[in-house]
C-alpha cells in the first residue's frame, strides 16, 4: 500500500514517559520563555543558567523510571516490520526512541545525552552534566563544551536529507507536536504538496490540524498501537 514513510515526533511522545512538553506550562521553566533559554543569545548572556535547563533535564533522563511508553515502541515495530522506506525524524532531545528500538532515526533538533565542542563542532557523548569542568578533548586549550541542542535561530541537523525523505514519501504520520516550531510545522505541507497522505496523532485537535487528511485524537500510547498493527 504505502512505500516511504516519514514520522516526525514531538514532546507529546514522550510525555507519558514523564518528559515535560513545552507548552503545557505555556512554554514556561523557572519563569523563563524556553525561546529566552534555547538561544545562542541566552547561552552568551548566562551559560549557567542554560546549562542548568540542559543538566536538569539530563538527570530526568537518568531516572529509571522514564523509560519508552507503547508509542515508542511501536514506531520501531513499524521501522522493523515494514518493507519500504522508513525515516523516523524527531524533534525531541531525549534517547527514548532509540531505547525504545529506533534505529533509522534523525534528531533534528540534537540530543540532550550530548555535547558539543564550541570551536571544532565535534560531538562528545555526555557523561557527566554540563559545567566548568566538561570539555572537550579536540582542542588546546581545552574548550567548555555546549549543549548539542539546535537552538532557536540555529539551523537544524539534517535538513536535506528530511526534504529528500518528504518529497518522496507517500505517507507522512506527524505524532505528539503542536506544529508551532518551523521548519517541522511545515514539513506536512511539504509531503502533501508531493502526493503524501498526511496523518496527525494528537490529544487534541489543533488549528494546524486542517493540513492533515486523518487525524487520531487521543494518546499516542494508546493509538499508535493499533495503528501500527
Ligand atoms: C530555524 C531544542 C532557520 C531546544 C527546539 C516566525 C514564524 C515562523 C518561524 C519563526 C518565526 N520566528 C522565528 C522562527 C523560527 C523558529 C521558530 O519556529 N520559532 C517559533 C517559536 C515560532 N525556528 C527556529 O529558529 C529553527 N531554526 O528556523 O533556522 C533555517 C531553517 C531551515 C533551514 C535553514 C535555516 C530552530 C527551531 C529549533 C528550536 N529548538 N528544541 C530544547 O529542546 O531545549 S524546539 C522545541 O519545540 C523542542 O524541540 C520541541 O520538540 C519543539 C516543538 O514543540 P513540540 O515538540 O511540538 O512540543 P509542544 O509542547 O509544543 O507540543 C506538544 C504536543 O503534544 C501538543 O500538541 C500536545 O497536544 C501533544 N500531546 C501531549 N501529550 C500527548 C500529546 N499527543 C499525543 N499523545 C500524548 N500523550
Amino acid at each position: 500500500m504505502y512505500h516511504r514513510i516519514v514520522v516526525l515526533t514531538g514532546a507529546g511522545i514522550s510525555a507519558e514517559s514523564g518528559l515535560r512538553t513545552f507548552r503545557d506550562q505555556n512554554g514556561l521553566w523557572e519563569n523563563h520563555h524556553i525561546e529566552d533559554v534555547a538561544t545562542p543569545e541566552g547561552y552568551a548572556r548566562d551559560p549557567e543558567l542554560v546549562e542548568r535547563f540542559y543538566n536538569e533535564r539530563w538527570h530526568q533522563l537518568q531516572d529509571p523510571s522514564v523509560k519508552p511508553n507503547a508509542a515508542h515502541e511501536a514506531l520501531a515495530r513499524l521501522e522493523q516490520e515494514f518493507t519500504g522506506d522508513f525515516l523516523l525524524v524527531t524533534q525531541n532531545v531525549d534517547d527514548l526512541h532509540e531505547r525504545g528500538g529506533s534505529r533509522k532515526l534523525l534528531h533534528m533538533h540534537g540530543e540532550l545525552s550530548k555535547g558539543r565542542c564550541p570551536r571544532s563542532g565535534q560531538i562528545f557523548r555526555l557523561h557527566e552534566p554540563f559545567g566548568n569542568d566538561n570539555c572537550c578533548t579536540c582542542c588546546i586549550p581545552a574548550q567548555r563544551l555546549r549543549p548539542h541542542i539546535v537552538w532557536f535561530g540555529e539551523i537544524p541537523i539534517g535538513m536535506d536529507r528530511i526534504h529528500d525523505a518528504l518529497e518522496e514519501c507517500d505517507l507522512f504520520i506527524a505524532i505528539g507536536t503542536s506544529g508551532t516550531v518551523y521548519p517541522a510545522a511545515g514539513f506536512v505541507e511539504i509531503a502533501n504538496h508531493h502526493g503524501a497522505m498526511s496523518v496527525e496523532v494528537n490529544l487534541a485537535a489543533k488549528e494546524r490540524h486542517s493540513l492533515f487528511h486523518l487525524h487520531y485524537e487521543g494518546k499516542a500510547s494508546e493509538i499508535l498501537p493499533g495503528l501500527v498493527d
